[in-house]
């Protein structure tokens, strides 16, 4: 690639607004990884199909990714962000990779049994081979590391296998990526069900936190949140609502555990929800902030998008080329 760099790849569903865990568990831990990584992040609209979408809102929620990307800190001027959809190599590569993936591979996959679960009405081929597009975005820009929340740890695993059977078949193709799993924040639990991960495509408005959600919005949520009918603020496995919000607390204040039980002493919950919720309020109005800037300044948005997608569609079209050729696809006549 451009530099010597070890190359990063990440993205989101440009499915509905972003919550809370996916800018604990994901977003804010990519900033300032450009500094020691390549790094390309998508804005993965294909696999957001795999869920019906209202074209006129999917079309804004992309962009509006695209810009949160940005105000959580992403330059992209420094980090190659593009659109899934606007680099055919993706969907290329990922049918040439459904043929080196079995379905036993693909019937483990958790994601896919929650979300089969939960749309009953849709269960579609593509929520069915989700994984393998996946395996494609990572493997096209032959990234070494992959950044996610905990739940696309599974996804990884499943990469790194196609990765290793192709390579076992026709030679050094792709590089093998390791996943990268924050430890703060890689798993944020809903705030009426801390039992379930905190979920963009959640219905109920009181169980997650919208990154744009303001701050009286946010506070009484955190006021609402689900805990137990004891008193103390105390990290347990079987005081799931408070630890999910010590995490929380854990994330924007830098605080460990022992610290926020500390300065919790002999306060009541009631206390405790309202700092959290004025904490994560005051860490999101600067992003609320940069966000509402970049969504108006549309000629700087589509240039930016332009040029990334360029670039991300020349680095896509070197490894597909590659593969083309060690699967002994006839090349066109010229
Ligand atoms: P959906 O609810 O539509 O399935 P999602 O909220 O899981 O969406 P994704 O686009 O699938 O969002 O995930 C984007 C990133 O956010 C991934 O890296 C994922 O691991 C991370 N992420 C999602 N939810 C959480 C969470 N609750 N805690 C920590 N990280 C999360
Ligand atoms: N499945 C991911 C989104 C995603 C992704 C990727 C993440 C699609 N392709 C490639 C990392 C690398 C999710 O977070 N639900």
């Amino acid at each position: 690639m451009i530099n010597n760099n070890k190359i990063l790849y990440s993205g989101m569903q440009a499915t509905g607004s972003l919550t809370l865990g996916n800018y604990l568990g994901a977003l804010k831990n990519w900033v300032n990884l450009n500094e020691e990584y390549e790094c390309i992040y998508g804005v993965m609209d294909l696999h957001s199909l795999t869920v019906r979408q209202n074209p006129a809102e999917f079309r804004k929620n992309a962009r509006s990714l695209y810009a949160l990307y940005m105000a959580a800190g992403l330059d992209p001027e420094k980090n190659c962000i593009y659109y899934q959809s606007h680099v055919p190599a993706h969907a290329q590569l990922s049918w040439i990779l459904g043929c080196f993936t079995y379905m036993g591979e693909l019937n483990r996959m958790t994601q896919f049994k929650d979300k089969a679960a939960k749309h009953t009405e849709n269960i579609n081929a593509g929520l069915y081979t989700y994984p393998v597009l996946m395996a494609a975005d990572i493997l096209l820009y032959q990234a070494d590391v992959v950044p996610v929340g905990q739940d696309q740890k599974q996804h990884l695993e499943i990469t790194r296998d196609i990765a290793q059977r192709f390579n076992g078949i026709y030679g050094d193709v792709f590089t093998v990526p390791e996943a990268y799993i924050a430890k703060a924040g890689a798993k944020i639990m809903s705030l009426q069900e801390p039992q379930k991960k905190m979920s963009k495509s959640e219905e109920n408005p009181n169980a997650s936190i919208w990154l744009l959600d303001d701050r009286d919005s946010i506070i009484r949520k955190f006021k609402r949140a689900v805990t137990d009918s004891d008193t103390v603020v105390r990290y347990a496995e079987e005081k799931a609502g408070i630890s999910n919000l010590m995490d929380i607390y854990g994330c924007v204040t830098g605080k460990d555990s022992a610290e926020i039980e500390k300065e919790f002493e002999g306060k009541g919950y009631g206390e405790f929800k309202l700092a959290v919720g004025e904490a994560v309020a005051d860490e999101l109005l600067p992003l609320q902030k940069r966000y509402g800037q970049f969504i108006q300044d549309k000629e700087y948005l589509d240039s930016m998008i332009q040029k990334n997608d360029e670039k991300a569609a020349y680095y896509a079209s070197k490894t597909l080329r590659k593969v083309y050729k060690k699967v002994g696809f006839t090349e066109p006549a010229k």
